[in-house]
């Protein structure tokens, strides 16, 4: 066999079910091979797409993607998904062609010798765990099985494979090769300092009155979601999840009190302020999170914080932090072996608290200072209460769409978010779409994007058009970039550039747009209109686009952001009272209700 089809044999038993491409000279043997292999292959019509469907793919299987690219732009324009995926912990594994070693331009002291050269690896190196030029042929296991061993080991992430033309097609003897045999990992010193966390964490349990805890992607990632909530389900105590972690819990959950951060339901920051014991479970506690004020995140309580990645907790700026440095589940296990036959004091008393807070403060009552055209949280909310309980969600990447998609959706238990968090990029959620949905098995998919934001990959309609996907695109068209135009409101007086149709952005006719690709259309232009046409759009076998009226005053409130006080001072933002502000006497109240025994 050649390298590869060796490639793609190992793919196979691998369990790859997609392979995300788009196909160029450069890897003409490597598609080939795929071509023959039998494993499905999906031809995007950018290669950012295919890094970014590689992703989503990861993402909802917590298995690797695979992006398949040719040598030169193939490979810079995938790199986006690449910086992507290494920020959002996501196994992708890519591969790429390169030029024939021989025309290598470094031999030459030359910027490019080859066609199409460029040198991807160096690019690639610092967005990914592994990547390397797989510059002989007998070494294409050692690279493969490495690679696929470090794209899932410890804090899962991207690798890179980049093959020369001649290599691709060079003879090897698959029985001969070298093959990759990771480290020996003691781990029985790593079991015993969980048991003692198990143990400590339980002491702080015991001694708890409000202890709530915040689960992130490393709950998914571990695949851990049943014994966390059981965990907190048999000792009563509130949960609330990181964007990343939607639906790992029921939004209608009695024990779930949302997303603590920067743009949150109020309830959600006043409670988790009011906690006295945190348990983090995967988190990184980014700025979204701790509102740019770690100091002062969740400051009234003792906080355990489980990372896989001990940098993660060691760079915080917090006080009271017991930091287990270690994979989730095997924490949470340790836990509940610790818990066996032991009591805890009853939550319930805050608990009941926790639930008065969630009901006094809907965040669908929030008020906005214009009220114009489409609410957006009241149209996600409509929009997922006619959710299938196995719907694939995806969520815009940036902006009003991203905030109103994870706090104000009813998400439910069995379905899955995909959404980016660490790059906020625009343009994801197409290619989001296309591999979240071959990752479920086909399933039917549901979109909320800004327009600003579908303009980016909008090519990608074909692909959906090709494979026949079942999407549901929902457009918030506020013609024009709400996040841009509010960021100028309030630093440059409404000075506005490259934000709306008066400084030079202007968004395209949804109609036209969807019926330049026979895509079924419907407009949603008041509040009154949403249920019947989400309902319509619903009902629809296949893809529809319905276009959304939207405004750019449309804000994420409540949002944590500075205000003046008495005198005019600047007083920086504080998460339990997010903008529009409580008065000070109302919070008073409010905390002292929470903080009695
Ligand atoms: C790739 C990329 N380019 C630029 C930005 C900066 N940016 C963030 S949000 C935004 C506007 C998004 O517009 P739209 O999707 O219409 O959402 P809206 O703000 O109108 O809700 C821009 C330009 C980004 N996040 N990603
Ligand atoms: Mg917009």
């Amino acid at each position: 066999v050649n390298v590869s089809e060796y490639v793609f044999e190992f793919l196979k038993k691998e369990q790859i079910k997609a392979i995300f491409t788009l196909t160029g000279g450069g890897i003409m043997y490597l598609v080939e091979a795929m071509g023959n292999s039998g494993i499905p292959y999906i031809c995007c019509h950018h290669e950012q797409t295919c890094s970014i469907a590689a992703q989503a793919y990861a993402m909802y299987k917590d298995t690797l993607g695979v992006c398949l690219v040719t040598t030169g732009p193939g490979g810079t324009n995938a790199l986006t998904g690449a910086v992507a995926a290494y920020v959002d912990s996501t196994p992708v594994l890519f591969l790429t062609g390169q030029v024939k070693r021989d025309d290598f331009a470094s031999k030459r002291k030359v910027r490019q010798f080859g066609a199409q050269e460029n040198d991807i690896i160096s690019m690639a190196k610092p967005v990914t765990k592994y990547a390397e030029m797989v510059m002989e042929p007998e070494k294409i296991r050692y690279h493969l099985e490495k690679a696929v061993y470090m794209a899932m080991e410890g804090r899962k992430g991207p690798v890179w494979l980049d093959i020369p033309l001649d290599v691709q097609n060079a003879e090897i003897n698959p029985d001969s090769l070298e093959g990759f045999v990771p480290k020996e990992l003691d781990k029985s010193d790593k079991k015993s300092e969980m048991k003692q966390m198990a143990i400590l964490t339980y002491d702080f349990l015991q001694k708890a009155k409000r202890p709530l805890i915040l689960a992130g992607q490393g709950v998914l990632a571990s695949r851990c979601e049943s014994e966390v909530e059981n965990f907190a389900k048999k000792y009563g105590i509130p949960v609330m999840s990181t964007w990343r972690a939607a639906s790992l819990f029921d939004s209608e959950d009695s024990y779930f009190f949302g997303y603590p951060g920067l743009q949150a339901p109020r309830y959600s920051n006043i409670l988790i302020q009011g906690c006295d014991l945190l348990i983090v479970l995967g988190s990184r506690l980014d700025n979204m999170i701790t509102a740019f004020n770690e100091r002062h995140f969740a400051y009234r309580a003792k906080k355990v914080i489980v990372d896989i990645d001990a940098a993660e907790i060691d760079k915080l700026d917090m006080l009271g932090v017991t930091p287990v440095y270690g994979d989730v589940g095997e924490y949470i296990q340790s836990l509940a072996m610790v818990m066996k036959e032991k009591e805890l004091p009853s939550y319930k008393t805050w608990v009941c608290h926790c639930r008065e807070i969630k009901k006094r403060f809907p965040l669908i009552e929030e008020k906005q200072e214009k009220e114009e055209g489409v609410n957006l949280y009241m149209a996600s909310e409509i929009i997922s209460m006619e959710c299938k309980k196995d719907d694939v969600i995806v969520i815009s990447s940036t902006s009003r769409c991203n905030t109103a998609g994870h706090i104000a959706f009813h998400h439910q238990k069995g379905q899955r978010t995909i959404s980016s968090m660490g790059m906020g990029a625009m343009g994801f959620a197409l290619p989001s779409v296309i591999g979240a949905y071959y990752a479920s098995g086909k399933k039917r998919v549901i979109m909320l994007e800004g327009d600003g934001s579908f303009q980016l990959n909008l090519q990608e309609l074909q692909t959906i058009c090709t494979y026949h996907i079942p999407v549901k695109m929902f457009i918030f068209n506020n013609n024009g970039y709400a996040a841009i135009t509010t960021m100028q409101d309030r630093n440059f007086s409404g000075h506005y550039v490259g934000s709306n149709s008066k400084s030079g952005v202007t968004m395209p006719d949804m109609k036209k747009i969807a019926e330049a690709y026979g895509i079924p259309y419907i407009r949603i232009n008041r509040n009154e209109e949403i249920t019947a046409a989400v309902q319509w759009t619903m009902e629809q076998e296949n893809a529809v686009i319905c276009d959304m009226a939207g405004s750019l005053y449309f804000d994420e409130i409540p949002k944590c952001i500075s205000s003046l006080d008495s005198e005019g001072k600047r007083v920086s933002a504080v998460l339990e009272n997010p903008y529009p502000f409580l008065p000070e006497q109302e919070l008073e109240k409010i905390y002292k209700v929470l903080l009695e025994d």
